[in-house]
């Protein structure tokens, strides 16, 4: 049922998406009451959604840093955080699209957050202009302090490029085992990952409740909070 544990000197790399916070309470954004369900991704998550109307995408991200302010890590975060601690970050490498920061609540020492968090804001006029830190239960700042233009959230939007790219697709080619888990792999390029690390002769798997058709060695369809734990014992 579960794919054999990478040798001790080679890795894994889990690539995180929206369904592994889900049994916190995050809505994902592309199922059934998710997120965009309703709405137009563009209306908000584009750069040119926030020149146009700042307001309505700082209304949008600051329900969200509400809601994640909420939120607690479920056992699928706890699950990768305690395998990243027995085996160490080089063999057990965490990659996520996720921006709610629960991998590291949870305890994991590194995580690759490849579209940025929403707890660290900026200016809109651009990167090293005025920024902040926003903690939990905060409510973001709307204006940066030092010229008053509108602050948006360090979130990778669509036309942005993802951070830490070169990064990620070294490690998709080393890697001994993928397992993207909880995302539609709809969205590009993390989509591309398991492509690129099956390529390069990984072992990959997909961990979804339900599978996305997508070409995986190992699909296990299952709910993150309950799949991961069980495979981290496993393995351990
Ligand atoms: C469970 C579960 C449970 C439920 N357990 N699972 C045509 C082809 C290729 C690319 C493009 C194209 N047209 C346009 C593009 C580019 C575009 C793109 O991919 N568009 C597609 C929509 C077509 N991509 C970009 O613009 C990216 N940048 C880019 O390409 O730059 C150019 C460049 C790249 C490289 C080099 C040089 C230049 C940027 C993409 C940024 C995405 N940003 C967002 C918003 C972040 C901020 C925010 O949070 O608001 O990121 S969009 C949104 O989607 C968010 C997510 O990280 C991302 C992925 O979503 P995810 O996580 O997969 O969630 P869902 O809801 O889709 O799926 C949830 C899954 O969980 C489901 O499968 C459920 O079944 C499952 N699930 N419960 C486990 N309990």
């Amino acid at each position: 049922m579960w794919p054999p544990p990478p040798p001790p000197d080679r890795s894994v790399l889990f690539l995180s998406g929206a369904g592994l916070s889900a049994a916190s309470g995050i809505a994902t954004f592309r199922d059934a009451g998710g997120l965009w369900e309703g709405s137009r991704p563009e209306e908000v998550a584009t750069p040119e959604a926030f020149a146009e109307d700042p307001l309505r995408v700082w209304r949008f991200y600051a329900q969200r840093v509400e809601d994640a302010s909420r939120a607690e890590p479920n056992a699928g975060h706890l699950a990768l955080a305690r395998l990243q601690a027995a085996w160490g970050p080089r063999r057990v490498q965490l990659v996520t699209q996720n921006v709610d920061g629960l991998l590291g609540l949870a305890g994991a020492v590194e995580v690759i957050e490849m579209h940025g968090s929403l707890w660290s804001w900026r200016c809109g006029r651009g990167p090293g202009h005025g920024r902040v830190g926003v903690g939990r239960g905060e409510i973001p700042p709307r204006a940066c302090a030092r010229c008053g233009d509108p602050m948006r959230p360090e979130v990778v939007w669509f036309g942005e490029v993802p951070l830490q790219l070169d990064r990620i697709g070294a490690m998709a080619t080393r890697c001994h085992t993928f397992v993207a888990v909880g995302t539609s792999g709809l969205v590009y390029p993390a989509a591309g990952f398991s492509a690129l690390a099956r390529r390069a002769g990984a072992f990959t798997v997909e961990l979804n409740p339900r599978s996305t058709g997508g070409p995986f060695d190992l699909v296990l369809e299952a709910p993150a909070e309950e799949a991961l734990p069980a495979l981290v014992e496993a393995w351990l």
